[in-house]
């Protein structure tokens, strides 16, 4: 309820009312105690089940009435535990989603993306229309949660078809991640280069058009972005079922003259079988500005494989290294690898999916432990 992070007591009633105790660091002092802040919500008249949950990523509970139809209507807490006229607490926000519609109209995803350019990966929520909501990262790694700095709105969003996801990478080389919507059943990606929302708001997106036609191979894979010759442009990849990885060089194909894409070069192909558990993904673990090929297995509490990446495209691949252990979270959670505190290594990020929750263990180097 107050956002320090413990979870508090609540009793919620049939009406929806709601009455609450902080947690006055009750198991980790012996003067810890429950705080009594009496009724913090009155109730609602919607019939359906109340749930608490971080509506709006910014640390705090906010209140949800998830009716018997699916709709999910919100109540932002507006500091319900420290202000004085606690029942009015919540403000209401209207319709959150209507997950019996159709969830993933409207699901919000979280992403990590260096939007600014200055190094370190932001905090950004993509909506159902493309949308974008964003915190800039002002030294979270050294400063908490309190370091993200909530930007508001830095995209409209391009209402993404069926097929169509919404990916950040830098497509021009500049550090400043580009918006880009890959279609998945034939690998075409529109751009938007990002001439910097952060200062000039949702103007600041340059449409590029389509930036990939898409190759034939794209229908049996998935498209990604990753720098693998490490000169700042994400270049274009197709991870197939098999996880062999395709790519194709960016060649400054934005710029005036600009290259184009490469020629379609294989660049790993995995020797041992792969589990169905195991998702392939590319991160810079060791600040080279090459992407390591990475193999996360969900079925070992997210542990990580990585090979680094010796060659660029040549397919040079050191030996296999256990490079994260994983951690037990007891629920099904994301993983994102990204640059949190700015120092070229990519961090390795968990995300609770229904909240937006973030913890992170920085890379100091990574285990690099035989496997
Ligand atoms: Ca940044
Ligand atoms: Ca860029
Ligand atoms: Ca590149
Ligand atoms: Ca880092």
């Amino acid at each position: 309820m107050d956002g320090d992070k413990d979870a508090d007591y609540l009793i919620v009633h049939s009406d929806g009312s709601t009455e609450a105790w902080l947690n006055d660091d009750v198991a980790v002092k012996a003067s810890g105690r429950w705080k009594s802040i009496g009724k913090i919500a009155t109730g609602t008249g919607i019939d359906g089940t109340v749930r608490f949950a971080d509506a709006d990523a910014d640390g705090d509970a906010d209140y949800v009435m998830v009716g018997s139809a699916g709709t999910a209507t919100w109540w932002e807490n507006d500091d319900v535990a420290t202000r004085k006229d606690k029942e009015n607490g919540f403000k209401k926000q209207g319709v959150y989603g209507d997950h019996k519609l159709d969830a993933a109209d409207n699901a919000r995803t979280v992403r990590f993306a260096d939007l600014d350019g200055d190094g370190d990966d932001d905090y950004v929520l993509v909506g159902p229309k493309g949308e974008v909501e964003a915190w800039r990262n002002d030294d979270v790694a050294a400063r908490g949660t309190n370091a993200w700095i909530k930007v508001g709105r830095v995209a409209e969003g391009v209402s993404p078809g069926k097929n169509q996801r919404v990916v950040f990478a830098d497509f021009n080389g500049d550090g400043r991640d580009d918006y880009l919507v890959v279609d998945d059943a034939n690998g075409r990606v529109r751009g938007w280069r990002n001439d910097g929302v952060f200062t000039k708001g949702v103007t600041a997106w340059t449409n590029l058009g389509v930036i990939a036609q898409g190759p034939a191979l794209a229908a049996e894979g998935e498209v990604q972005f990753a720098d693998i010759d490490g000169d700042g442009a994400d270049d274009y990849l197709v991870v197939t079922s098999g996880h062999s990885a395709h790519a194709w060089e960016n060649k400054g194909t934005n710029g005036p003259g600009g290259g184009g894409w490469g020629t379609k070069t294989l660049i790993a192909s995995p020797k041992d079988s792969v589990t169905a558990t195991q998702t392939t993904l590319f991160a810079d673990m060791n600040c080279d500005r090459r992407a390591y090929y990475v193999l996360r297995d969900s079925a070992e509490n997210n542990a990580l494989y990585g090979w680094q990446n010796l060659g660029g495209f040549d397919n040079e691949w050191s030996d296999k290294r256990k490079i994260a252990y994983g951690v037990a979270m007891g629920f099904p959670v994301d993983v994102h690898l990204a640059d949190l505190d700015g120092d070229g290594l990519d961090d390795y990020l968990v995300v609770d999916p229904t909240n937006g929750a973030t913890r992170a263990w920085l890379n100091k180097g990574g285990n690099h432990a035989n496997p």
